[in-house]
Protein backbone atom coordinates (compact mmCIF):
# COMPACT_ATOMS: atom_id res chain seq x y z
CA UNK A 1 0.00 0.00 0.00
CA UNK A 2 2.74 2.32 1.19
CA UNK A 3 4.57 2.21 -2.32
CA UNK A 4 1.51 2.08 -4.39
CA UNK A 5 0.67 5.29 -2.35
CA UNK A 6 3.81 7.38 -3.23
CA UNK A 7 4.13 6.22 -6.57
CA UNK A 8 0.34 7.65 -7.09
CA UNK A 9 1.38 10.75 -5.21
CA UNK A 10 4.09 11.43 -7.60
CA UNK A 11 2.61 10.72 -10.72
CA UNK A 12 0.24 13.37 -8.91
CA UNK A 13 2.82 15.57 -8.43
CA UNK A 14 2.68 15.60 -4.73
CA UNK A 15 6.21 16.24 -3.35
CA UNK A 16 7.57 13.66 -1.54
CA UNK A 17 8.46 16.21 1.40
CA UNK A 18 4.53 16.94 1.62
CA UNK A 19 4.32 13.32 3.19
CA UNK A 20 7.20 12.40 4.54
CA UNK A 21 8.25 13.95 8.39
CA UNK A 22 5.17 15.50 9.15
CA UNK A 23 3.16 14.96 12.26
CA UNK A 24 -0.01 14.03 10.56
CA UNK A 25 0.23 9.77 10.14
CA UNK A 26 -2.28 8.76 7.52
CA UNK A 27 -3.27 5.42 7.34
CA UNK A 28 -4.98 3.25 4.93
CA UNK A 29 -8.42 2.03 6.22
CA UNK A 30 -7.48 -1.13 3.84
CA UNK A 31 -4.74 -2.55 6.15
CA UNK A 32 -3.95 0.07 8.59
CA UNK A 33 -0.88 0.59 6.87
CA UNK A 34 0.65 3.86 6.84
CA UNK A 35 0.67 5.64 3.84
CA UNK A 36 2.76 8.92 4.81
CA UNK A 37 3.25 11.43 7.33
CA UNK A 38 2.13 14.76 6.55
CA UNK A 39 2.90 18.11 7.94
CA UNK A 40 0.33 19.84 10.20
CA UNK A 41 -0.24 23.76 9.52
CA UNK A 42 -0.14 25.74 12.86
CA UNK A 43 -3.19 28.76 13.60
CA UNK A 44 -0.65 30.77 12.63
CA UNK A 45 0.21 29.42 9.44
CA UNK A 46 -3.94 29.28 8.98
CA UNK A 47 -4.14 33.33 9.57
CA UNK A 48 -1.19 33.95 7.29
CA UNK A 49 -2.81 31.82 4.41
CA UNK A 50 -6.17 33.76 4.91
CA UNK A 51 -3.62 36.67 3.78
CA UNK A 52 -2.63 35.44 0.77
CA UNK A 53 -6.05 34.52 -0.26
CA UNK A 54 -7.49 37.68 0.54
CA UNK A 55 -5.13 39.04 -1.55
CA UNK A 56 -5.32 36.62 -4.34
CA UNK A 57 -9.17 37.33 -4.15
CA UNK A 58 -8.71 41.32 -5.16
CA UNK A 59 -7.37 40.15 -8.09
CA UNK A 60 -9.37 37.62 -8.92
CA UNK A 61 -12.69 39.43 -8.73
CA UNK A 62 -11.33 41.79 -11.81
CA UNK A 63 -11.17 38.85 -13.81
CA UNK A 64 -14.02 39.06 -16.15
CA UNK A 65 -16.43 35.31 -15.21
CA UNK A 66 -15.77 33.66 -18.94
CA UNK A 67 -12.04 34.13 -18.19
CA UNK A 68 -12.11 32.64 -14.98
CA UNK A 69 -14.25 29.61 -15.89
CA UNK A 70 -11.54 28.59 -18.00
CA UNK A 71 -9.66 27.95 -15.36
CA UNK A 72 -11.82 25.62 -13.90
CA UNK A 73 -11.95 24.21 -17.96
CA UNK A 74 -8.40 23.36 -17.49
CA UNK A 75 -8.02 22.10 -13.88
CA UNK A 76 -11.14 19.46 -15.08
CA UNK A 77 -9.17 18.49 -18.12
CA UNK A 78 -6.17 17.45 -15.47
CA UNK A 79 -8.82 15.78 -13.19
CA UNK A 80 -9.61 13.56 -16.62
CA UNK A 81 -5.90 13.05 -17.43
CA UNK A 82 -5.36 12.00 -13.84
CA UNK A 83 -8.87 10.38 -13.06
CA UNK A 84 -7.51 7.09 -12.30
CA UNK A 85 -4.58 7.76 -10.23
CA UNK A 86 -6.85 10.05 -8.17
CA UNK A 87 -9.58 8.03 -7.91
CA UNK A 88 -7.33 4.91 -6.81
CA UNK A 89 -5.70 7.33 -4.27
CA UNK A 90 -9.17 8.30 -2.86
CA UNK A 91 -9.55 4.27 -2.09
CA UNK A 92 -6.34 3.68 -0.65
CA UNK A 93 -7.21 6.28 1.80
CA UNK A 94 -10.84 6.18 2.43
CA UNK A 95 -11.59 2.82 1.68
CA UNK A 96 -14.11 3.28 -1.10
CA UNK A 97 -14.21 0.39 -3.51
CA UNK A 98 -12.96 1.14 -7.33
CA UNK A 99 -15.71 1.85 -9.03
CA UNK A 100 -16.86 4.68 -6.42
CA UNK A 101 -13.51 6.07 -6.35
CA UNK A 102 -13.74 7.04 -10.27
CA UNK A 103 -17.41 7.52 -9.59
CA UNK A 104 -15.83 10.54 -7.03
CA UNK A 105 -13.53 12.12 -9.36
CA UNK A 106 -16.36 12.22 -12.16
CA UNK A 107 -18.43 13.78 -10.04
CA UNK A 108 -15.38 16.85 -9.65
CA UNK A 109 -15.22 16.67 -13.39
CA UNK A 110 -18.98 16.90 -13.78
CA UNK A 111 -19.05 19.99 -11.37
CA UNK A 112 -16.02 21.48 -13.16
CA UNK A 113 -18.25 21.25 -16.27
CA UNK A 114 -20.77 22.62 -14.87
CA UNK A 115 -18.84 25.71 -13.37
CA UNK A 116 -17.52 26.64 -16.81
CA UNK A 117 -20.95 26.79 -18.10
CA UNK A 118 -22.12 28.85 -15.25
CA UNK A 119 -19.70 31.03 -15.49
CA UNK A 120 -21.10 32.87 -18.53
CA UNK A 121 -24.10 32.76 -16.55
CA UNK A 122 -24.05 34.48 -12.98
CA UNK A 123 -26.56 36.53 -14.12
CA UNK A 124 -29.46 38.98 -11.75
CA UNK A 125 -32.67 40.17 -12.68
CA UNK A 126 -33.52 43.43 -14.57
CA UNK A 127 -36.92 44.73 -12.14
CA UNK A 128 -39.09 47.66 -13.19
CA UNK A 129 -38.72 50.65 -11.26
CA UNK A 130 -42.01 52.68 -9.60
CA UNK A 131 -40.25 55.87 -10.91
CA UNK A 132 -40.12 57.45 -14.16
CA UNK A 133 -36.29 57.14 -15.91
CA UNK A 134 -35.17 54.64 -14.20
CA UNK A 135 -33.75 51.13 -14.00
CA UNK A 136 -33.32 48.77 -10.95
CA UNK A 137 -31.31 45.54 -11.62
CA UNK A 138 -29.28 43.37 -9.66
CA UNK A 139 -26.03 41.40 -9.63
CA UNK A 140 -24.18 39.09 -8.30
CA UNK A 141 -20.28 39.69 -7.80
CA UNK A 142 -16.96 37.88 -5.80
CA UNK A 143 -17.61 37.39 -2.55
CA UNK A 144 -14.36 36.84 -1.31
CA UNK A 145 -12.55 34.12 0.51
CA UNK A 146 -14.28 30.72 0.57
CA UNK A 147 -12.80 28.02 3.52
CA UNK A 148 -14.23 24.61 3.19
CA UNK A 149 -14.21 22.07 5.39
CA UNK A 150 -14.25 18.77 4.03
CA UNK A 151 -15.01 15.01 5.37
CA UNK A 152 -13.30 12.04 4.75
CA UNK A 153 -15.85 10.15 3.28
CA UNK A 154 -16.19 12.63 0.18
CA UNK A 155 -12.35 13.55 0.71
CA UNK A 156 -12.44 15.52 -3.06
CA UNK A 157 -15.79 15.87 -4.77
CA UNK A 158 -17.12 17.64 -1.88
CA UNK A 159 -14.14 20.48 -1.85
CA UNK A 160 -14.64 20.31 -5.62
CA UNK A 161 -18.57 21.31 -5.50
CA UNK A 162 -17.73 24.26 -3.70
CA UNK A 163 -14.15 25.58 -4.91
CA UNK A 164 -15.28 25.25 -8.98
CA UNK A 165 -18.38 27.12 -7.70
CA UNK A 166 -16.33 29.92 -5.20
CA UNK A 167 -13.36 30.19 -8.55
CA UNK A 168 -16.19 31.34 -11.39
CA UNK A 169 -17.83 33.07 -8.87
CA UNK A 170 -14.58 35.25 -8.59
CA UNK A 171 -13.92 33.77 -4.69
CA UNK A 172 -10.55 32.61 -3.88
CA UNK A 173 -10.07 29.03 -1.39
CA UNK A 174 -8.41 27.61 1.59
CA UNK A 175 -9.23 24.14 2.33
CA UNK A 176 -9.34 22.27 5.60
CA UNK A 177 -9.50 18.45 4.73
CA UNK A 178 -10.23 15.91 7.10
CA UNK A 179 -7.39 14.97 8.91
CA UNK A 180 -8.04 11.31 8.15
CA UNK A 181 -7.89 11.92 4.41
CA UNK A 182 -4.84 14.58 3.71
CA UNK A 183 -3.30 12.83 1.30
CA UNK A 184 -5.90 12.99 -2.00
CA UNK A 185 -6.23 16.62 -0.94
CA UNK A 186 -2.54 17.25 -1.11
CA UNK A 187 -3.05 15.50 -4.67
CA UNK A 188 -6.20 17.44 -5.74
CA UNK A 189 -4.46 20.83 -5.10
CA UNK A 190 -1.05 19.77 -6.62
CA UNK A 191 -3.48 18.83 -9.92
CA UNK A 192 -4.76 22.37 -9.64
CA UNK A 193 -1.63 23.93 -9.71
CA UNK A 194 -1.16 21.96 -12.68
CA UNK A 195 -4.13 23.59 -14.06
CA UNK A 196 -3.06 26.86 -12.72
CA UNK A 197 0.41 26.69 -14.29
CA UNK A 198 -1.22 26.39 -18.25
CA UNK A 199 -3.24 29.60 -17.55
CA UNK A 200 -2.35 33.22 -18.48
CA UNK A 201 -2.85 35.61 -15.23
CA UNK A 202 -4.28 33.59 -12.36
CA UNK A 203 -3.25 34.98 -8.77
CA UNK A 204 -0.94 33.42 -6.54
CA UNK A 205 -2.68 31.40 -3.69
CA UNK A 206 -6.29 30.90 -5.03
CA UNK A 207 -6.78 27.64 -3.64
CA UNK A 208 -4.55 26.62 -0.55
CA UNK A 209 -4.58 23.35 1.49
CA UNK A 210 -3.97 23.43 4.73
CA UNK A 211 -3.73 20.29 6.71
CA UNK A 212 -4.50 20.06 10.77
CA UNK A 213 -6.75 19.70 13.20
CA UNK A 214 -9.02 21.41 15.34
CA UNK A 215 -6.96 24.53 15.66
CA UNK A 216 -5.96 25.14 12.08
CA UNK A 217 -10.01 25.03 11.25
CA UNK A 218 -10.85 27.54 14.42
CA UNK A 219 -8.35 29.94 12.81
CA UNK A 220 -9.96 29.97 9.63
CA UNK A 221 -13.68 29.53 11.11
CA UNK A 222 -13.07 32.62 13.26
CA UNK A 223 -10.94 34.84 11.07
CA UNK A 224 -13.36 37.78 9.66
CA UNK A 225 -11.61 37.80 6.32
CA UNK A 226 -12.99 34.36 5.30
CA UNK A 227 -16.67 35.62 3.98
CA UNK A 228 -17.99 32.21 3.40
CA UNK A 229 -17.15 28.67 5.76
CA UNK A 230 -18.67 25.79 3.84
CA UNK A 231 -18.08 22.86 6.24
CA UNK A 232 -19.44 19.55 5.52
CA UNK A 233 -19.50 16.85 8.38
CA UNK A 234 -20.98 15.68 11.40
CA UNK A 235 -23.47 18.04 12.80
CA UNK A 236 -21.27 18.35 15.93
CA UNK A 237 -19.29 19.88 13.77
CA UNK A 238 -21.36 21.92 12.38
CA UNK A 239 -22.59 23.04 16.16
CA UNK A 240 -19.49 23.98 16.72
CA UNK A 241 -18.80 26.11 13.87
CA UNK A 242 -22.53 27.57 12.98
CA UNK A 243 -22.73 29.96 16.08
CA UNK A 244 -18.79 31.13 15.75
CA UNK A 245 -19.58 31.99 12.08
CA UNK A 246 -23.20 33.78 12.79
CA UNK A 247 -21.01 35.76 16.11
CA UNK A 248 -19.14 37.46 13.07
CA UNK A 249 -21.56 37.76 10.50
CA UNK A 250 -19.99 35.58 8.18
CA UNK A 251 -21.91 33.32 5.89
CA UNK A 252 -22.19 29.29 6.34
CA UNK A 253 -22.99 26.88 4.30
CA UNK A 254 -23.32 23.87 6.18
CA UNK A 255 -23.90 20.00 4.97
CA UNK A 256 -24.36 17.88 8.34
CA UNK A 257 -25.43 14.65 8.85
CA UNK A 258 -28.67 12.46 7.14
CA UNK A 259 -31.19 9.85 8.77
CA UNK A 260 -32.04 9.12 5.24
CA UNK A 261 -35.14 7.05 4.89
CA UNK A 262 -36.83 5.02 1.85
CA UNK A 263 -40.62 4.57 2.37
CA UNK A 264 -42.26 1.34 0.45
CA UNK A 265 -45.76 1.25 -0.60
CA UNK A 266 -47.84 -1.75 -1.55
CA UNK A 267 -47.49 -0.72 -5.33
CA UNK A 268 -43.18 -0.71 -5.10
CA UNK A 269 -41.58 -2.59 -7.81
CA UNK A 270 -39.45 -4.76 -5.38
CA UNK A 271 -36.86 -5.86 -7.81
CA UNK A 272 -36.03 -2.48 -7.77
CA UNK A 273 -36.21 -1.21 -3.93
CA UNK A 274 -34.60 -3.86 -2.96
CA UNK A 275 -31.51 -3.05 -5.46
CA UNK A 276 -32.13 1.08 -4.14
CA UNK A 277 -32.07 -0.07 -0.71
CA UNK A 278 -29.13 -1.77 -0.70
CA UNK A 279 -26.88 0.10 -2.29
CA UNK A 280 -28.18 2.86 -0.28
CA UNK A 281 -27.75 1.37 2.94
CA UNK A 282 -24.55 -0.93 2.22
CA UNK A 283 -22.75 1.23 -0.53
CA UNK A 284 -19.60 3.14 0.32
CA UNK A 285 -20.17 0.86 3.94
CA UNK A 286 -22.50 3.10 4.78
CA UNK A 287 -20.40 5.65 4.98
CA UNK A 288 -22.37 8.81 2.97
CA UNK A 289 -24.15 11.31 4.44
CA UNK A 290 -26.79 10.13 1.85
CA UNK A 291 -26.96 6.42 3.36
CA UNK A 292 -29.99 5.41 3.53
CA UNK A 293 -30.45 4.03 7.63
CA UNK A 294 -34.09 3.37 7.78
CA UNK A 295 -36.59 1.31 5.27
CA UNK A 296 -40.23 2.22 6.03
CA UNK A 297 -42.40 -0.74 4.64
CA UNK A 298 -45.91 -1.05 4.35
CA UNK A 299 -47.00 -4.10 6.44
CA UNK A 300 -48.36 -5.97 3.69
CA UNK A 301 -45.03 -6.29 1.98
CA UNK A 302 -43.10 -5.67 4.78
CA UNK A 303 -42.25 -9.24 5.54
CA UNK A 304 -41.46 -10.39 1.82
CA UNK A 305 -39.15 -7.14 1.37
CA UNK A 306 -37.09 -7.48 4.63
CA UNK A 307 -36.51 -11.14 4.00
CA UNK A 308 -35.50 -10.28 0.53
CA UNK A 309 -32.73 -7.68 2.10
CA UNK A 310 -31.67 -9.70 4.69
CA UNK A 311 -30.34 -12.56 2.28
CA UNK A 312 -29.47 -10.08 -0.17
CA UNK A 313 -27.47 -8.48 2.30
CA UNK A 314 -25.78 -11.47 3.44
CA UNK A 315 -24.68 -12.00 -0.14
CA UNK A 316 -22.94 -9.24 -0.35
CA UNK A 317 -19.27 -9.13 -0.31
CA UNK A 318 -16.90 -7.59 1.87
CA UNK A 319 -12.74 -7.29 1.11
CA UNK A 320 -10.03 -4.61 -0.19
CA UNK A 321 -11.88 -1.85 -2.16
CA UNK A 322 -9.05 -2.27 -4.46
CA UNK A 323 -10.20 -6.07 -5.58
CA UNK A 324 -11.98 -6.71 -8.21
CA UNK A 325 -15.70 -8.08 -7.29
CA UNK A 326 -15.88 -6.74 -3.36
CA UNK A 327 -18.82 -4.13 -2.97
CA UNK A 328 -17.73 -3.30 0.98
CA UNK A 329 -14.93 -1.94 1.73
CA UNK A 330 -13.64 -1.23 5.13
CA UNK A 331 -14.72 1.53 7.88
CA UNK A 332 -12.78 4.19 8.13
CA UNK A 333 -11.45 3.32 11.72
CA UNK A 334 -11.40 1.91 14.44
CA UNK A 335 -13.59 4.39 16.03
CA UNK A 336 -16.42 4.24 13.21
CA UNK A 337 -16.52 0.23 14.32
CA UNK A 338 -16.85 1.25 17.91
CA UNK A 339 -19.90 3.53 17.24
CA UNK A 340 -21.36 0.54 14.72
CA UNK A 341 -20.86 -1.93 17.46
CA UNK A 342 -22.17 0.26 19.97
CA UNK A 343 -25.70 1.28 18.07
CA UNK A 344 -26.28 -2.38 17.83
CA UNK A 345 -25.73 -2.79 21.18
CA UNK A 346 -28.44 0.24 21.92
CA UNK A 347 -30.67 -1.02 19.09
CA UNK A 348 -30.69 -4.57 20.53
CA UNK A 349 -31.94 -3.01 24.20
CA UNK A 350 -34.42 -0.85 22.55
CA UNK A 351 -36.37 -4.38 21.26
CA UNK A 352 -33.97 -4.59 17.65
CA UNK A 353 -33.55 -8.31 15.84
CA UNK A 354 -30.12 -7.51 14.67
CA UNK A 355 -28.74 -9.51 11.74
CA UNK A 356 -24.84 -8.99 10.58
CA UNK A 357 -23.22 -6.85 12.09
CA UNK A 358 -19.91 -8.52 13.34
CA UNK A 359 -16.60 -7.78 12.62
CA UNK A 360 -15.48 -9.23 9.51
CA UNK A 361 -11.56 -10.36 7.82
CA UNK A 362 -10.11 -9.63 11.44
CA UNK A 363 -7.36 -12.69 11.07
CA UNK A 364 -6.07 -11.54 7.27
CA UNK A 365 -6.38 -7.32 8.56
CA UNK A 366 -5.58 -7.03 11.94
CA UNK A 367 -5.27 -3.36 11.55
CA UNK A 368 -8.09 -2.76 9.76
CA UNK A 369 -12.02 -2.16 10.61
CA UNK A 370 -14.56 -4.11 8.06
CA UNK A 371 -17.81 -5.40 9.04
CA UNK A 372 -20.88 -7.17 8.28
CA UNK A 373 -23.69 -5.22 6.63
CA UNK A 374 -25.96 -5.34 9.38
CA UNK A 375 -30.30 -5.15 9.15
CA UNK A 376 -32.09 -4.33 12.07
CA UNK A 377 -35.45 -4.92 12.51
CA UNK A 378 -36.98 -2.49 15.00
CA UNK A 379 -40.63 -2.41 16.89
CA UNK A 380 -40.75 0.89 16.60
CA UNK A 381 -38.87 4.20 16.00
CA UNK A 382 -36.82 4.43 19.38
CA UNK A 383 -33.83 6.58 19.95
CA UNK A 384 -31.13 4.80 18.33
CA UNK A 385 -33.04 4.87 14.94
CA UNK A 386 -33.51 8.97 15.46
CA UNK A 387 -29.49 8.57 15.24
CA UNK A 388 -27.26 9.01 12.95
CA UNK A 389 -24.50 6.04 13.06
CA UNK A 390 -22.06 6.33 9.98
CA UNK A 391 -22.02 3.03 9.49
CA UNK A 392 -24.02 -0.05 7.20
CA UNK A 393 -26.60 -0.33 9.51
CA UNK A 394 -30.22 -0.40 7.99
CA UNK A 395 -33.34 -0.32 10.51
CA UNK A 396 -36.91 -1.64 9.56
CA UNK A 397 -39.78 -0.17 10.18
CA UNK A 398 -43.80 -1.40 9.60
CA UNK A 399 -46.62 1.09 8.86
CA UNK A 400 -49.77 0.86 7.98
CA UNK A 401 -51.21 4.20 6.59
CA UNK A 402 -48.70 6.56 4.20
CA UNK A 403 -49.48 9.08 6.70
CA UNK A 404 -48.07 7.35 9.33
CA UNK A 405 -44.95 6.54 6.94
CA UNK A 406 -44.23 10.04 6.40
CA UNK A 407 -44.66 11.13 9.60
CA UNK A 408 -42.65 8.18 10.81
CA UNK A 409 -39.87 9.15 8.05
CA UNK A 410 -39.85 13.24 9.13
CA UNK A 411 -39.85 12.40 12.95
CA UNK A 412 -36.09 12.43 13.51
CA UNK A 413 -33.54 15.56 13.75
CA UNK A 414 -32.10 15.47 10.29
CA UNK A 415 -33.20 16.28 7.10
CA UNK A 416 -30.98 15.21 4.44
CA UNK A 417 -32.51 13.03 2.01
CA UNK A 418 -35.53 10.61 1.07
CA UNK A 419 -37.15 8.48 -1.20
CA UNK A 420 -40.46 6.52 -1.28
CA UNK A 421 -40.69 3.54 -3.68
CA UNK A 422 -44.16 3.34 -5.43
CA UNK A 423 -46.28 3.07 -8.95
CA UNK A 424 -49.18 5.26 -7.27
CA UNK A 425 -48.99 8.41 -8.50
CA UNK A 426 -50.85 9.74 -5.46
CA UNK A 427 -48.52 8.27 -3.39
CA UNK A 428 -45.09 9.71 -5.30
CA UNK A 429 -47.36 13.33 -5.47
CA UNK A 430 -47.94 13.52 -1.51
CA UNK A 431 -44.59 12.22 -0.50
CA UNK A 432 -43.56 15.37 -2.69
CA UNK A 433 -45.78 17.53 -1.70
CA UNK A 434 -45.85 20.14 1.20
CA UNK A 435 -47.28 17.36 3.08
CA UNK A 436 -44.52 14.92 2.58
CA UNK A 437 -40.60 14.57 3.05
CA UNK A 438 -39.45 17.71 4.62
CA UNK A 439 -36.19 16.77 3.40
CA UNK A 440 -33.68 18.91 0.98
CA UNK A 441 -33.94 15.42 -1.34
CA UNK A 442 -37.12 13.45 -1.91
CA UNK A 443 -36.54 10.68 -4.40
CA UNK A 444 -39.26 8.56 -6.55
CA UNK A 445 -38.39 5.01 -7.43
CA UNK A 446 -34.77 5.65 -6.38
CA UNK A 447 -32.67 5.50 -3.43
CA UNK A 448 -31.13 8.13 -0.86
CA UNK A 449 -27.63 8.40 -2.07
CA UNK A 450 -25.84 8.72 -5.59
CA UNK A 451 -27.39 12.46 -6.30
CA UNK A 452 -26.28 14.24 -9.50
CA UNK A 453 -24.12 17.47 -9.53
CA UNK A 454 -26.88 19.39 -11.52
CA UNK A 455 -29.37 19.77 -8.62
CA UNK A 456 -28.89 21.78 -5.27
CA UNK A 457 -27.43 19.18 -2.59
CA UNK A 458 -28.46 19.68 1.34
CA UNK A 459 -31.00 19.08 3.57
CA UNK A 460 -32.80 20.97 6.26
CA UNK A 461 -32.57 21.02 10.34
CA UNK A 462 -29.76 19.30 11.67
CA UNK A 463 -28.37 18.90 8.50
CA UNK A 464 -27.78 22.45 7.91
CA UNK A 465 -29.99 23.90 5.58
CA UNK A 466 -27.16 24.73 2.70
CA UNK A 467 -27.36 23.84 -0.29
CA UNK A 468 -23.98 23.36 -2.62
CA UNK A 469 -23.70 21.57 -6.18
CA UNK A 470 -25.94 22.51 -9.05
CA UNK A 471 -29.09 24.67 -9.66
CA UNK A 472 -28.66 27.84 -8.11
CA UNK A 473 -26.46 27.15 -5.36
CA UNK A 474 -23.57 29.55 -7.10
CA UNK A 475 -25.82 32.45 -5.57
CA UNK A 476 -24.38 31.33 -1.88
CA UNK A 477 -20.76 32.28 -3.37
CA UNK A 478 -21.33 35.49 -4.59
CA UNK A 479 -23.06 38.90 -2.92
CA UNK A 480 -26.18 40.46 -4.28
CA UNK A 481 -26.04 44.32 -4.82
CA UNK A 482 -29.30 45.92 -5.91
CA UNK A 483 -28.61 49.18 -8.15
CA UNK A 484 -31.44 51.77 -9.01
CA UNK A 485 -30.09 54.46 -11.95
CA UNK A 486 -32.05 57.32 -12.80
CA UNK A 487 -31.57 58.28 -16.37
CA UNK A 488 -33.91 60.99 -16.14
CA UNK A 489 -33.77 64.76 -15.25
CA UNK A 490 -35.22 65.19 -11.94
CA UNK A 491 -35.14 63.46 -8.75
CA UNK A 492 -38.16 61.68 -7.64
CA UNK A 493 -38.41 59.43 -4.62
CA UNK A 494 -40.16 56.25 -4.09
CA UNK A 495 -43.53 55.67 -2.36
CA UNK A 496 -44.59 58.86 -3.59
CA UNK A 497 -42.68 60.94 -0.69
CA UNK A 498 -42.06 64.60 -1.03
CA UNK A 499 -38.81 66.24 0.01
CA UNK A 500 -39.23 69.50 -1.83
CA UNK A 501 -36.18 72.10 -0.81
C1 LIG B 1 -21.67 13.13 1.28
O1 LIG B 1 -21.81 11.98 1.70
O2 LIG B 1 -21.18 14.02 2.02
O3 LIG B 1 -25.42 11.96 -3.20
C2 LIG B 1 -21.99 13.57 -0.09
C3 LIG B 1 -24.41 11.32 -2.90
C4 LIG B 1 -23.07 11.86 -3.34
C5 LIG B 1 -22.60 12.90 -2.38
C6 LIG B 1 -22.61 12.51 -0.94
N1 LIG B 1 -23.19 12.42 -4.66
O4 LIG B 1 -24.44 10.27 -2.27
Amino acid sequence: MTNQTQDLLSALGVPAAAYTGGTLNVRSPIDGAVLGAVHEASAAEMTAAVGRAHAAFLEWRTVPAPKRGELVRLFGEELRAHKAALARLVSLEAGKVTSEGEGEVQEMIDICDFAVGLSRQLHGLTIASERPGHRMMEQYLPLGVVGIISAFNFPVAVWAWNSALALVCGDSCLWKPSEKTPLTALATQALFEKAVARYEGAPAYLSQVLNGGAAVGEAMVDDARVALVSATGSTRMGRAVGPRVAARFGRCLLELGGNNAIIVTPSADLDLAVRGILFGAYGTAGQRCTTTRRVIAHESIHDELVARLDRARAQLKIGSPVEAGNLIGPLIDKQAFDAMQAALAAAREQGGEVSGGDRALAAQYPEAWYAAPALVRMPAQTAIVRHETFAPILYTLKYKTLDEAIALQNDVPQGLSSAIFTNNIREAETFMSAAGSDCGIANVNIGTSGAEIGGAFGGEKETGGGRESGSDAWKAYMRRTTNTVNYSRSLPLAQGVKFDI
